[in-house]
């Protein structure tokens, strides 16, 4: 049995539940869930109870004082992202944070910096590059199975209620990108490389939603690649396949596809070769979640072991701070209509982001909202729609 390591788990809401569920099944693994915190006393206390977490508290500023984690796991909404990892971060505990990461690149690059300053392991919780076919993927890419791919497409296209889960999605001004985009984004760079520059469409489908649901991006990768990659929450389509990710990818010497429920097809000189790569359905999971739910298990367990062997995730907040590049270049090429090159802007949030690691905590209210969601929304000030609250 591995060293025993205490976890404890900040934000007990909607997908915490998951998180929770895959650090008891890492338990063979030496994680003990130590404690766990929500500013709701009830959400904490019914975690701790189903969990058999020893302790529970509200605030996290009580919960560092008194505990000592070997690892802290954000599963709060982004608002509370950069706030908390600096916490944890200035406090010397190994953290890992739910996507997205940041609400915009200036906050992912404060939290960066502040873990590389501290010596800190930071990941950010990007599972979905763990789903079951898309480590198949990526182990079929690591084979040269297709050579390096030239072309690719990454599609997340749904109408699914997500709404009754996770209300408060519909009153994000950053909405699909930062919640959807970051995964698709993720798996483009994963599959084709690091990205160049960024073309992006955006669309509001739903009335009801403040910003965007409907994202379409073109990427141009350092290497030569380009891809498609496009998130909705407005399509009505049937089956409806949420919350599955289709993959195309061609390479020089053939093509990987990644179909509807989990039919992989492998092409290459002249013949097909198929797969079907679902995830096992989890003792605590159900369809149509499994295959998030697999992953959250996948990741956690893969940051572990990175934590464990003194090396930074395959989502390392350094990596993920690439990936979050991505979607600040979509909003920006969303706004000029032009396309997006992520160096400079990874530029320009780096010094940001060293001054607003600087500043006092209210410096933050000085973070701008995007401009387009928030015209669109025509309601509020950018200023108030900056940061959806509970
Ligand atoms: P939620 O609102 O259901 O849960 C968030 C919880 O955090 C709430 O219980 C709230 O009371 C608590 N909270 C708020 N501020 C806090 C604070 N300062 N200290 C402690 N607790 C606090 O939201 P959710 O749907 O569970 O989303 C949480 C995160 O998970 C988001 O970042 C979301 O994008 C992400 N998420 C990821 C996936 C995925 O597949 N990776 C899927 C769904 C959600
Ligand atoms: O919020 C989204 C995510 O990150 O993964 C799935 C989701 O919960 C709904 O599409």
């Amino acid at each position: 049995m591995a060293d025993k390591i205490g976890v404890s788990v900040v934000g007990c809401g909607f997908f915490a539940q998951n998180h929770l569920n895959a650090w008891r099944d890492l338990a063979k693994d030496g994680v003990e869930l130590i404690a766990v915190c929500d500013i709701d006393a009830a959400k904490a206390k019914a975690a701790a109870e189903k969990f058999k977490v020893p302790r529970w508290y509200t605030d996290l500023d009580v919960l560092l004082a008194k505990e000592k984690p070997g690892l802290i796991d954000i599963v709060t909404r982004v608002e509370t992202h950069r706030e908390q990892v600096l916490k944890t971060v200035a406090k010397g505990i190994p953290t890992i944070v739910q996507k997205p990461f940041g609400f915009d690149l200036g906050d992912c690059r404060a939290m960066t910096l502040a873990a590389k300053k501290a010596g800190v392991f930071l990941a950010v919780h990007e599972n979905f590059r763990f789903q079951a076919p898309l480590r198949r993927i990526t182990e079929l890419l690591r084979q040269g199975v297709i050579g390096t791919p030239s072309w690719g497409r990454v599609s997340f296209r749904t109408d699914y209620d997500i709404y009754t889960g996770q209300p408060y999605l519909l009153n994000e001004t950053r909405f699909v990108i930062n919640d959807l985009g970051v995964h698709v984004c993720d798996l483009a760079r994963a599959f084709l490389g690091e990205v160049e520059h960024v073309t992006c469409e955006t669309q509001r489908r739903n009335p009801k939603a403040k910003g965007e649901d409907t994202a379409t991006m073109m990427m141009k990768h350092v290497n030569g690649a380009v891809s498609m990659v496009e998130c909705t929450y407005g399509a009505h389509r049937l089956p409806d396949i949420f919350p599955q990710t289709l993959i195309e990818l061609e390479g020089p010497k053939g093509a990987i596809i990644l179909y509807k429920n989990f039919d992989l097809e492998i092409m290459v000189g002249g013949k097909i070769t198929k797969e079907h790569a679902d995830a096992e359905v989890l003792h605590w999971a159900a369809r149509p979640w499994h295959i998030i739910q697999e992953s959250v298990l996948a990741t956690n367990a893969h940051i572990l072991n990175a934590l464990r062997s003194g090396k930074p995730a395959d989502v390392s907040a350094e990596d993920n701070f690439k990936t979050f590049a991505c979607c600040e270049a979509a909003y920006k090429s969303a706004e000029s209509g032009k396309a997006v090159a992520l160096e400079p802007l990874q530029a320009k949030a780096k010094s940001a982001g060293k001054a607003k690691a600087k500043a006092k905590p209210k410096a933050r209210a000085k973070v701008k909202s995007p401009k387009r969601p928030a015209k669109k929304a025509g309601k509020k000030s950018s200023k108030k729609a900056a940061r959806s609250k509970k």
